[in-house]
């Protein structure tokens, strides 16, 4: 497969220049990552980075990840003494003030003793696609707010009141994905944090074919009403695409548009709920 390389060495260090100016400015990090991949949808580096600001971690998406999964992963991080949350667009605003709230009582605390009173300051990080932007505009309330996230977009920070104590970043902290492992790099791929015009759309649904036959196959068999559990690879992907008639002229199966497919329902949730990676997996 092609490596997705959308993420330049520039890029990167333009992004950390961004993010270190950024938290001076703020009390806590709301850490976004995708419920379905909550290893490989998180930047590595972040905590050198944050160095030490207290954060709370977003699993987000929890919509369409698999439940049992989800609890497993929030027993996971908490028994790391990690606060975290699971959350899905437009529930649990307040759960997830509180949580932030509860971050920055110490630094609030400091102000205070220096005669200030004044609401606490956060910023929405995480890598492309994880759903800063959905969370911002949930939490400020305002659906028709446009959220910039393009790194290096340099501006005046503004702030929106989430609430009477607490203020957001407007620009979410846009992280880089964990592109140098070329495991997270596919997974990544299939919830599409990396584009899809730099990855070769054939392949990356042979792939996540070939991990939703072992971690999930039910779905994939009943949406496509396959009765041949044992099949995989082209073979696999030519009877979705008999399944949907994707065909070309001349009768082959257009197997683009049937990765296409695959790959959009995934995303969709229509394969299931699914969470493609587990606690234990971690080497
Ligand atoms: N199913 C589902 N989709 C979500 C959720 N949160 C965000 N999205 C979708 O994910 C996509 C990326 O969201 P966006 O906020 O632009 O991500 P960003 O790149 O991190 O700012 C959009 O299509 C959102 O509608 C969620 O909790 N569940
Ligand atoms: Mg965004």
């Amino acid at each position: 497969m092609q490596q997705p390389i959308s993420w330049y060495p520039g890029h990167m260090a333009k992004a950390k220049r961004l993010l270190t100016d950024q938290l001076k400015r703020i009390d806590a990090v709301i850490e976004i990552c995708d419920a379905r991949l909550p290893l490989s949808s998180r930047n590595p580096e972040l905590d050198s980075l944050v160095r030490g600001k207290p954060r709370v971690l977003l699993l987000n998406k929890m919509d369409l990840a698999r439940p049992e999964a989800t609890q497993a992963w929030l027993q996971h991080f908490e028994a790391q003494g990690q606060s975290c949350l699971a959350i899905e667009m437009g529930k649990r605003r307040q759960g997830i003030l509180k949580a932030v709230v509860a971050l920055t009582e110490a630094s609030l605390a400091r102000s205070l003793r220096k005669g200030i009173t004044r609401p606490a300051r956060a910023m929405v990080l995480g890598v492309p696609n994880v759903g800063k932007s959905t969370l911002i505009n949930y939490l400020a309330g305002r659906s028709a707010f446009k959220v910039q996230d393009r790194p290096g977009v340099t501006r005046a920070p503004q702030w929106i009141n989430a609430s009477p104590s607490l203020q957001l970043l407007d620009t979410p902290g846009l992280l880089w994905p964990k592109l140098d492992d070329p495991v997270a790099a596919r997974r990544l791929s299939y919830i599409a944090a990396v584009r899809d015009e730099v990855v070769d759309v054939y392949h990356l649904a042979l792939a996540l074919l070939d991990e939703l036959m072992v971690i999930a196959p039910q779905g994939v068999l009943e949406r496509y009403k396959l009765q041949d559990e044992a099949l995989r690879g082209q073979a696999l992907l030519e009877a979705i695409c008999k399944n949907r008639g994707f065909l070309l002229r001349g009768g082959q199966m257009d197997l683009e548009r049937g990765a296409t497919c695959v790959l959009d329902e995934f995303r969709a949730g229509l394969l299931g709920r699914i969470t493609l990676e587990m606690p234990h997996d971690q080497g």
